[in-house]
C-alpha cells in the first residue's frame, strides 16, 4: 500500500538486516537513460535487441558501438543523492546488502562497498577465449581485441539468455531470504531472475518496500510503496532524527 516516508523510515531505522535491489531508475537522476523509458532507445533500437549473444555474433560492431556509446555517456555521469543515501545507509546498518541490476558502477563511485552486480559491469571487458579480463574507464577501440590471444573482447555484462554468475546470484538469494526489510528501488520488475528476489524476500517474512515513480508488476505484493524520485525519497529515509536538545 502507498505509505508515508515516515512509516518506512521507522522500519528502516529499526531494521538489523537491510537488503536493497536497484534498477535503472536509481541512476536516472544521474542522467543515465533507463531501459524501458522513453529515452531507452539507441539509434531506434532497444537494449533487449542489442544485449544478446546472438546480436553480438551477428553484428559485433553494432553491439560494440552500443556499449562504447554507453561508456562514453556514462563517463560524464556522477552518482546522485539516491546512490549517496544508499552508501550512507550501508555505513549505518549492521547488516546491509546492495544488489543491483545496473552495470554503470555508480553505486561503487558513491562509496557503496558490498555491491552484488547481478548483470555485470560495463567498465569490465573480458575475453571469451582466454582468462583475460580488465576493468577501466578507458576509451576502447571500435572492436577491442584480446592482448593475449587476439580474440574479440566482449563487455563483462550478462546478456539476455545468459546465466547470471552463480556466486553472485546465490549471495543475492541468501541476502533476500534473510532480510528484515527489502527496498526495491527504480526497477520495472520485468527482468528475471532479479525481479523474483522481491517475492522471495516477501515469502521469507521481510518487509518489502518499492520506491518508484509509478506502480510496477511487483507493487501488488509489496508491503509498502513510495511513489516519487529515488534521489528525493532515499535521502529522506536517511535523515538523522533531529536531536531535540
Ligand atoms: C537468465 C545487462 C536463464 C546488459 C541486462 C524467468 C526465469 C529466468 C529467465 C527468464 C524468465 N523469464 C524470462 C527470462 C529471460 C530473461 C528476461 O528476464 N526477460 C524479460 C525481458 C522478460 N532473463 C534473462 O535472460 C536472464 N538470464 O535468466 O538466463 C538461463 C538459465 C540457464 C541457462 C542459460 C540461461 C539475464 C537477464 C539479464 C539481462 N541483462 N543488463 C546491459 O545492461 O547492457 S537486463 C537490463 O534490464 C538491465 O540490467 C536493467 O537494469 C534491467 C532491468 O531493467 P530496470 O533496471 O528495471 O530498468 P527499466 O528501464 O526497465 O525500469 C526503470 C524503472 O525505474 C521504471 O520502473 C521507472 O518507473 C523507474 N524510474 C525511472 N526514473 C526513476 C525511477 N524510479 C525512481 N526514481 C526515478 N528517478
Ligand atoms: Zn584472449
Amino acid at each position: 500500500m502507498i505509505a508515508s516516508i515516515e512509516t518506512v523510515k521507522a522500519l528502516v531505522d529499526g531494521a538489523e538486516r537491510i537488503v536493497v535491489l536497484t534498477g535503472a531508475g536509481v541512476s536516472a537522476e544521474s542522467g543515465v537513460p533507463t531501459f524501458r523509458g522513453a529515452d531507452g532507445l539507441w539509434n531506434g533500437l532497444r537494449a533487449e535487441d542489442l544485449a544478446h549473444p546472438e546480436a553480438f555474433a551477428r553484428d559485433p560492431q553494432k553491439v560494440w558501438d552500443f556499449y562504447n556509446w554507453r561508456r562514453d555517456m556514462l563517463r560524464q555521469c556522477r552518482p546522485n543523492p539516491a546512490h549517496e543515501a544508499l552508501a550512507a545507509m550501508e555505513a549505518a546498518t549492521p547488516s546491509f546488502n546492495l544488489i543491483t541490476q545496473n552495470v554503470d558502477g555508480l553505486h561503487q563511485q558513491a562509496g557503496s562497498e558490498s555491491v552484488l552486480e547481478l548483470h555485470g559491469n560495463i567498465w569490465r571487458v573480458r575475453c571469451p577465449q582466454c582468462t583475460f579480463k580488465t576493468e577501466d574507464h578507458d576509451v576502447l577501440p571500435p572492436l577491442p581485441k584480446c592482448p593475449g590471444c587476439n580474440a574479440l573482447l566482449r563487455p563483462d555484462v550478462v546478456w539476455f539468455g545468459e546465466q547470471l554468475e552463480p556466486g553472485t546470484l546465490h549471495s543475492s538469494v541468501e541476502a533476500a531470504a534473510n532480510a528484515d526489510i527489502l527496498l526495491v528501488i527504480g526497477t520495472s520488475g520485468l527482468v528475471q531472475p532479479a525481479a523474483s528476489l522481491a517475492d522471495l524476500a516477501n515469502r521469507h517474512g521481510a518487509v518489502t518496500v518499492e520506491v518508484n515513480l509509478e506502480p510496477t508488476p511487483n507493487t501488488g505484493f509489496m508491503d509498502f510503496a513510495l511513489h516519487g524520485k529515488a534521489g528525493e525519497i532515499l535521502p529522506r529515509l536517511m535523515l538523522q532524527p533531529l536531536l531535540i536538545g
